[in-house]
């Protein structure tokens, strides 16, 4: 969003400011000001005018003018009404040189999970991907998975929904799956070019719309319908927050994750592992006390069987 819109909204967010302090302030024209605050108005801010000057009477509830107020993160954010996916526009981006940006959608009409599975992403969901260039060496970097995961649940905890979390990278709600995660990235050896951390949130949204196999839920269907403005802003601080000590990300998970204690089964692809899961170590290996032995296990889709005894 334009740097001078933002700082009207910012300088009227305080309290009414008439017309020439603003020109005054931003060193334009006041034509130009009444300009900017017309632009505004139109994507959705309602912009109040009186003998005191202006003054920001709401925001809109989404949307990319939305989004970038009041963001602490120095992220830039790009958003669609609808789009194929939001990791591959982040991966776009990324091949252009681009950084910290957040790609955001209403709707995907080509949401993807892991493994090349169908992620359902209907309008009113929370889609959005963070492109980012971390100085991490690529082994380092499922810790973003597991940092978006706890950011999530953090995000979701702020609007009063109780998630935990389900190794590697589902968020749920009373056992069903409400969030997952997709992280895709690009580098060398030694170090990681570009992270896209992946994030599908079924907020507005009917769980019936999901066609999912596995159970499903979503914040309508659980809290109500919530600000998905104020929800994504949580998340994305949260995020930024978490990744700037990746030594902190584990220990963060472990205070969501059910996974921990609970006999398991992991389908790696190549083999089945079965045991109890007794810890996750950095940068998020699920480690399971199996018959044979402790086994590592680094990826995998996870399926809880029962409490160990
Ligand atoms: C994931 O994969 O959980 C990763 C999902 C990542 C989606 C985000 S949305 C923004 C960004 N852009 C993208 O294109 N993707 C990312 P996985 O663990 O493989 O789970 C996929 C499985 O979850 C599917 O096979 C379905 O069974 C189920 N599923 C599909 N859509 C769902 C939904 N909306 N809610 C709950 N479960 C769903």
């Amino acid at each position: 969003m334009q740097q001078t819109r933002l700082r009207i909204l910012d300088a009227l967010a305080d309290g009414p400011v008439s017309g020439p302090d603003l020109a005054a302030w931003l060193d334009i024209s006041r034509n130009a000001v009444w300009k900017h605050v017309e632009a505004l108005r139109e994507e959705g801010f309602d912009i109040e005018s009186s003998d005191d000057g202006y003054r920001l009477q709401s925001v809109p509830e989404y949307g990319e003018a939305a989004l970038q107020f009041d963001l602490d993160p120095e992220y830039e954010i790009e958003y669609h009404e609808s789009i194929a996916s939001t990791n591959s526009r982040a991966r776009a981006l990324a091949a252009d040189g681009g950084s910290d940006v957040v790609v955001v959608a209403d709707e995907q009409t080509g949401g993807r999970g892991r493994l090349g599975r169908e992620w359902v992403s209907p309008s009113g969901g929370v889609w959005l991907s963070i492109l980012t260039r971390p100085d991490i060496p690529p082994h380092s970097a499922p810790a973003y998975t597991l940092a978006a995961a706890v950011a999530t649940a953090r995000a979701v905890q702020s609007v009063g929904a109780g998630a935990t979390i389900k190794w590697p990278n589902d968020v749920q709600l009373d056992g069903k799956k409400l969030a997952g995660i997709l992280t895709e990235m690009e580098g060398e050896a030694d170090r990681v070019s570009w992270v896209v951390v992946g994030i599908g949130l079924n907020a507005n949204v009917d769980p019936g719309d999901l066609r999912s196999e596995q159970p499903a839920t979503s914040l309508q269907a659980t809290v109500g319908e919530i600000n998905r403005r104020e929800l994504v802003q949580t998340l994305l601080a949260e995020f930024a927050d978490l990744t700037t000590d990746l030594d902190a990300v584990v220990p963060a998970w472990r205070e969501f994750a059910t996974t921990l204690g609970t006999r398991v089964r992991v389908e790696t692809g190549d083999s089945e592992v079965v045991g109890e899961a007794v810890d996750v170590a950095f940068p998020g290996t699920l480690i399971v006390e199996t018959d044979e032995g402790r086994v590592e296990v680094t990826t995998g889709d996870c399926e809880h069987l029962r409490p160990a005894e």
